[in-house]
């Protein structure tokens, strides 16, 4: 699979969008620490007409 970095994703109004290991997926770059299963973090996104959205993320394993 081959990965082209997308400066922004367009969600349609009363849609969504799938986000898939091995399709669409958000990549974390640039971690301070390596992450295991189990482990919580907050991911804050940016939307154009929502605004900033935090999400707790939950790890889990392959
Ligand atoms: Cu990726």
């Amino acid at each position: 699979m081959q990965m082209a970095p997308q400066d922004h994703v367009s969600i349609p109004a009363n849609g969504g969008v799938e986000l898939l290991p091995g399709g669409m997926h958000i990549m974390l770059i640039g971690l301070e620490r390596d992450l295991a299963a189990g482990d919580e973090f907050t991911l804050t996104l940016e939307f154009e007409n929502a605004g900033i959205v935090t999400a707790l993320i939950k790890t889990r394993g392959p």
